[in-house]
């Protein structure tokens, strides 16, 4: 036996041997995904602490989770955020806008008439309900799957589109990638492509905003696999200190292109369990999945098609839309996105061949009239 060989050393010799965890995801891409060991709470039955609750007063809700539809698509429990019929018809709006862009843009950009795109799909909801949460003037630090938020704010769509073409009249003069959108009017701050840079400037411009005695606070998202960047944690640092006025969203859609969940931590804790140990007031939330029966039933009225949405345990909840009452520090876990949105019933339903079809023809017409009003 080699001299240095660890078993050698006096020490460990009568020790286990040690063996280094490798996460391994249970199913990839193209597999049938099965998220039944996701523990779903019913709706309704999360408590809503009081906005100016202290963080250690609501340690468990970051394994919990918030879920506001059941399954009926009725809004139930405290944190039903009793939206009147019209907001939710502009979100709805907003949303169904925003799967069209992104539908628009990203066939373009398999055309080759553009280099990159990135799709919100199954997590417009994140977006869009946050920016109808959010004051106008309160400033946005989103990731590459925000664009709902633009589009929630009524920004004009051939803006964006100028800037995906980087054509003469990109406000952004050809100098930034395709879709990283910079906007101080829209109150939309540039997006990077370097992950999790606008956490700590979210946080930074939170501390400047409170620093000056200003009212308006920060917003910040990323995926769940940026919260591995170094930039996640010294924000947090940063956000907790100085109780910067900040609202930190995680959208967990259990990927970070091949990298599943696992490596980002996931197997062993939530990411909202991350607050907790920063001692920022987190929670949990299902922020993914509203929109499927939102979503049908919106397409069902604007569609006069019946869209059948059978009963399902597994969805659903309202995100982003209840988290600007909490104040500073607060992160919502969106899981079970993208793949459980493909794996969910109400989704097959939504995207039968008949609906999907006049759904699109219909988001087409309304993306191309919207187009023409802003030419
Ligand atoms: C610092 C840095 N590392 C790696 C990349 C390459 N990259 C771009 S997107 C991405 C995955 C991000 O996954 P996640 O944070 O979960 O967000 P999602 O795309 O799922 O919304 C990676 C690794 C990058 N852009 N910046
Ligand atoms: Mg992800």
């Amino acid at each position: 036996m080699p001299i240095d060989s660890p078993s050698s050393s006096a020490s460990g010799a009568n020790l286990p041997p040690l063996s280094l965890h490798i996460p391994e995801p249970q199913y990839r891409p193209g597999d049938t995904a099965d998220f039944s060991n996701i523990e779903v709470l019913a709706a309704g039955v999360t408590p809503r602490p009081d906005s100016a609750a202290d963080a250690s007063t609501m340690r468990d809700m970051v394994y919990g989770l918030v879920r506001v539809l059941d399954d009926e698509g009725q809004a139930v429990g405290a944190w039903n955020p009793r939206l009147d019929a019209d907001t939710l018809r502009k979100m709805l709006r907003a949303m169904a806008l925003t799967r069209a862009f992104d539908e628009r843009m990203f066939r373009a950009q398999r055309q080759g008439k553009t280099s990159f795109y990135m799709k919100s799909t199954g997590e417009e909801a994140v977006a869009v309900a946050a920016a109808f949460a959010l004051d106008r003037d309160d400033m946005c630090f989103p990731s590459y799957r925000q664009q709902g938020i633009l589009i929630a704010r009524d920004w004009s769509l051939v803006d964006m589109m100028n800037q995906i073409y980087s054509n003469r009249a990109d406000r952004l003069k050809g100098r930034q990638m395709p879709i990283m959108y910079s906007t101080r009017d829209g109150g939309f701050f540039s997006i990077s492509g370097n992950l999790a840079t606008q956490y700590p400037q979210a946080v930074g411009w939170a501390m400047a905003s409170a620093a000056k005695g200003d009212t308006r606070i920060a917003a910040t998202w990323c995926g769940e696999g940026s919260t591995a960047e170094g930039d996640f944690h010294s924000a947090c640092m940063f956000a907790t200190v100085y109780r910067a006025p900040v609202i930190l969203n995680v959208v967990n859609n259990q990927w970070a292109i091949s990298s599943f969940v696992g490596f980002a931590g996931g197997e062993a804790t939530t990411f909202a369990a991350r607050g907790v140990g920063y001692g920022i007031a987190a929670l949990r939330i299902d922020g993914g999945m509203a929109q499927n029966a939102w979503f049908a039933q919106f397409l069902a009225d604007v569609l006069g098609t019946p869209v059948e949405v059978p009963p399902s345990h597994e969805t659903t909840g309202i995100g982003a839309a209840t988290l600007a009452g909490i104040g500073s520090g607060l992160f919502s876990d969106a899981s079970e996105a993208a793949d459980r949105w493909r794996a969910d019933r109400r989704y097959d339903a939504l995207m039968a061949p008949d609906v999907r079809d006049a759904a699109h023809a219909h988001w087409t017409e309304v993306l191309t009239s919207e187009l023409a009003k802003s030419l």
